[in-house]
């Protein structure tokens, strides 16, 4: 995947309050073009594997348990300097922090359920995006 992409998972909070069209809109709204996506449901070990950079964390069990509790959308989009513009756009991990009219602002109801998923840097990206895909379902 190219430095312009990022990964992106609307959360099982959101998916399951009815978001994915809001939130898929002001994606698209934003500039931001879509490569590959799915409605799909991560298994324990697929958490497990995908956070296991958090795996010390003394929350990561709550985090398991809530990314596999109901399906989730996972896309990769497109867009210049996308890691960075799409984290702008969904705002802090707590949604309390998260700047006026982002995503997370607007759906997002706590620190652990906070609707949506944006990679941290292009490697991750990289790394996210390959873990959902195959490259014959990104267009
Ligand atoms: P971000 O998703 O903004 O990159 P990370 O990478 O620090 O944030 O955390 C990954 C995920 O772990 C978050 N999206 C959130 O669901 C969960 N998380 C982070 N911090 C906490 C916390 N203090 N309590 C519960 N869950 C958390």
């Amino acid at each position: 995947m190219a430095d312009n992409r990022t990964f992106t998972m609307i959360k099982p909070d959101a998916v399951e309050n009815g978001h994915i069209g809001g939130i898929l809109d002001q994606i698209t709204a934003s500039g931001f073009r879509i490569v590959a996506m799915k409605l799909t449901q991560m298994t324990q070990r697929d958490a497990e594997t995908f956070y296991a950079i958090h795996k010390e964390r003394p929350f990561f069990g709550e985090l398991v348990e809530f990314m596999t509790r109901g399906p989730i959308v996972a896309a990769i989009l497109e867009k210049d300097n996308a890691v960075e513009d799409f984290r702008t756009l969904i705002g802090a991990t707590n949604p309390e922090e998260a700047a006026e009219g982002t995503i997370r602002k607007k759906y997002a109801k706590s620190i652990g359920e906070n609707a949506v998923h944006g990679s941290d840097s292009d490697e991750n990206a990289q790394i996210e995006g390959a873990f959902h895909f195959a490259g014959r379902e990104m267009f």
